[in-house]
């Protein structure tokens, strides 16, 4: 955004609004990033120092300039890394703190770690010093024109050639061309392509190879080779993604990736130990999208909320106002939407941590050939990544709209991250695939544990969820008028409806034969299964990242966890829970686990938890640490100067826009004169008069 005069001052709305915080927010940004924190501000601080790294022009740009601009920011990038010795955390921590997505995502997120994941070590020698040092730049090429969610019937194959020791590429019909990849278009000189091994006429389905796709030097396509670009996209749109037909193109043998399924020089294939370990880069993405989308919300909340409370509006009829209009935030409805997204967004926050933690934990066995937890960090990746994109991208929507005709405006700065993360839906797994992959785990599970009487495998809160009779009278209940409601109250809850929706849909898959037909019958039953597992996941984490969080401030800082931000947190918490159960009540009402009047108790809490924050939740976004190069919005600064910075904004639009006719005005010269001269002539009025 175009800097303002006077930097240091803010507006006395947000001043006052941050006195009334009652926690200090660093020990709370220092929580939410944790060891992140210190790396991440330091490679901050060097981009923001940075005209290249400057967002203002983004939103004039044409898209070839955006491309290239987003460009020069990955080649600086490049030099910061070389010049400062980042490690590849570094290298994805200073593109997450660019504020724009370059090409070089695709590279450092995907190409690379296909490369750590896939190629054997002796291959890792070769290849991964030209990708780290940036001789070669790749992308990750599998889904095709015709084929992308079922990845069992990609067309594009590797055929093994004995007699030189190669294979040969190919994009047999224009339906197998690979289609959407991104940073193909320009930038990649490789590409990680997924493509049907055949040895000796044999298909043995889908396995990873390194090609080249572009010449060193003159960066035109390799023979054989044609590239294209697919044009405008509804964001995303400094990224070239791409399509390319391959004419059977030869490459050696080693340059299948091999540190999984291997073919020999007799052309023999040696399987890995789960074909699915092809697919882990996906797994990775999914596991990346879960973590950063509660701080993508995050973002738009830090927009709409600090707008809120600069914003003045309506209200003035009512008579305590006595005809002053009030802070957005302080009608009611606004409110509401806002904290109840905010609840979500730390849920989701807390979340993300737990799904990278397994995640690691899982890559480090993966590439070590250990298997075991693999089947459950693709069923918990695949299901929290639809719902957390689904949600984030609905609420990113919903705090746009509750910043009224600016959160329209690109400048606004919620447009950008909303049809950037808008992605997160289809990438990777569209949802309703992903949700279905969970499904099949829970079932399989289920199944297995009834079959073999050892339920063992089988989470204990559902396990005594599915055994008991969870009908709460009112005066047994732990719903009570007025009263917070306790995390182990709302957790059952949760468990009993996930339950609940667990046993119809095994009954349903059970009558119709329990295979793969009784399961594509079911799959409205499965998708939502998958959402009431995640739902129940969001709510869990967040109360035991909570308590974990206590022990560690009580025994590690020796501080006492009933001051500072904990309570607060425990407030948003109880909100995260009640209002997800409520949005849902129909679940939960069903049979009656939660009564009508107990539903209405939950409603009366929950309003009383948004006023209760309502003073809160400034520190809350604050606490985000999210710069204003990287919010990029009018509305949203830090120091709340919303129309000096929309007027600036709109200014300097118009100096590009005037660039465009050489000092007039655009397109009057080109068009707009010769109309409005022929409605005259038309009116009578001689041109030559005026
Ligand atoms: P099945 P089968 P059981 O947003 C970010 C952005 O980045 C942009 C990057 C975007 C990059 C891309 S790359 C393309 C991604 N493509 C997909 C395709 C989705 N489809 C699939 C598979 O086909 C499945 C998962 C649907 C599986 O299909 O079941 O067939 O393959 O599976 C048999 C059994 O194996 C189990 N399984 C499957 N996958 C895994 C697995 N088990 C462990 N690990 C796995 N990975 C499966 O459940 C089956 O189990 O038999 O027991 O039921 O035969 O028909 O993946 O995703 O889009 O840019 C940035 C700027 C943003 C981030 O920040
Ligand atoms: P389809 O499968 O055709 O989905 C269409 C509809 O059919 C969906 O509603 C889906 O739920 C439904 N459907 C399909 N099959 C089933 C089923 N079995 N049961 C129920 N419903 C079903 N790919 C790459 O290889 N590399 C990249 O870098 C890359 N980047 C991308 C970037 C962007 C911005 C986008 C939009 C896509 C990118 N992709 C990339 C491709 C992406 O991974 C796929 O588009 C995605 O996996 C969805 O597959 P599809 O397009 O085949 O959808």
């Amino acid at each position: 955004i175009p800097p303002l005069a006077d930097p240091s001052k803010t507006v006395s709305s947000l001043v006052a609004e941050r006195a009334l915080v009652s926690f200090p927010i660093e020990p709370l940004t220092q929580f939410l990033h944790g060891a992140n924190l210190d790396p991440q501000r330091k490679i901050r601080n060097l981009l923001e120092q940075d005209p290249v790294f400057s967002n203002a022009d983004k939103p004039f740009l044409s898209r070839e300039k955006m491309y290239v601009r987003s460009l020069e920011k990955a080649a600086k990038l490049v030099e910061m890394r070389k010049k400062n010795n980042w490690s590849d955390e570094d290298m994805m921590r200073a593109m997450m703190m660019v504020g724009d997505s370059t090409p070089q995502f695709l590279h450092e997120a995907l190409f690379i770690p296909t490369l750590r994941t896939q190629l054997s070590d002796e291959q890792q020698k070769i290849w991964l010093p030209k990708a780290v040092n940036y001789e070669i730049f790749g992308c990750y090429a599998q889904t095709e024109l015709a084929h992308g969610s079922n990845l069992r019937k990609l067309e594009t194959t590797a055929t093994f050639i004995p007699e030189t020791d190669e294979f040969e590429i190919d994009t047999p019909t224009i339906n197998a061309m690979k289609w959407w990849p991104g940073a193909l278009a320009q930038t990649s000189t490789h590409c990680a392509i997924y493509a049907r091994l055949i040895l000796h006429g044999k298909d043995y389905g889908v396995h990873p190879f390194l090609l080249q796709i572009r010449a060193p030097g003159t960066h035109a396509p390799m023979p054989n080779i044609e590239i294209g670009n697919l044009g405008n996209k509804i964001g995303f749109n400094t990224i070239d993604n791409g399509f390319m037909r391959v004419h059977k193109v030869r490459i050696p043998r080693e340059q299948m990736m091999m540190r999984n399924s291997k073919v020999t020089r007799e052309g023999v294939y040696v399987p890995a130990k789960n074909a699915k370990m092809n697919y882990s880069t996906m797994v990775a993405i999914r596991a990346n999208i879960v973590k950063n989308a509660g701080y993508a919300l995050g973002q738009a909340l830090t927009i709409a909320i600090r707008y809120s409370m600069v914003r003045v509006q309506g209200g003035d009829r009512i008579p305590s106002q006595k005809g002053e209009e009030l802070k957005i935030i302080d009608h009611g409805m606004q409110r509401f939407r806002l904290t109840t997204s905010l609840a979500l967004s730390y849920a989701m926050l807390m979340t993300g941590r737990v799904m990278t933690d397994l995640h690691k934990r899982n890559l480090k066995n993966v590439v070590q050939g250990e298997v075991g937890l693999m089947a459950e960090v693709h069923a918990t990746s695949s299901g929290l990544k639809a719902l957390t994109s689904d949600l984030a991208t609905a609420q990113m929507e919903d705090a746009r709209r509750a910043c009224g005709g600016h959160g329209y405006a690109w400048c606004g700065g919620i447009v950008d991250i909303l049809t950037t993360t808008l992605q997160d839906v289809t990438v990777e797994g569209e949802n309703t695939i992903l949700h279905l992959q969970t499904s099949r785990w829970l079932l399989k599970t289920v199944l297995q544990a009834k079959k073999t009487n050892d339920l063992s495998m089988v989470p204990s809160g559902l396990r005594s969820a599915l055994a008991g009779n969870h009908v709460i009278e009112d005066e047994k209940s732990t719903i009570v008028p007025g009263q917070p409601i306790s995390g182990e109250t709302l957790i059952a809850a949760f468990w009993h409806r996930e339950a609940r929706v667990l046993q119809e849909v095994v009954l349903q898959i059970l009558k119709d034969g329990a295979g793969e037909e009784a399961m594509a019958k079911s799959q409205v039953q499965m998708v939502e299964l998958s959402r009431t597992h995640g739902e129940g996941m969001l709510v869990r984490n967040f109360y035991e990242a909570i308590a974990q969080q206590e022990q560690v401030i009580r025994n590690e800082h020796k501080a006492d966890p009933t001051k500072g931000y904990l309570p607060v947190l425990k407030m948003l918490c109880e909100l995260h829970a009640i209002h997800r159960l409520i949005e849902q009540s129909g679940d939960f009402l069903e049979d009656g686990y939660v009564s009508r009047r107990q539903l209405n108790w939950c409603k009366d809490r929950r309003s009383q938890l948004i006023d209760l924050l309502r003073y809160e939740i400034i520190g809350l976004v604050d606490a985000f640490d999210i710069s204003d190069n990287q919010l990029n919005s009018a509305i949203g600064r830090k120091d709340g100067r919303v129309y000096e910075s929309l007027y600036e904004w709109a200014k300097y639009g118009m100096t590009i826009m005037e660039k465009g006719s050489q000092g007039g005005v655009l397109g009057f010269d080109e068009v707009m004169k010769d109309v409005l001269a022929e409605g005259r002539r038309l009116n009578g009025v001689a041109t030559s008069k005026l």
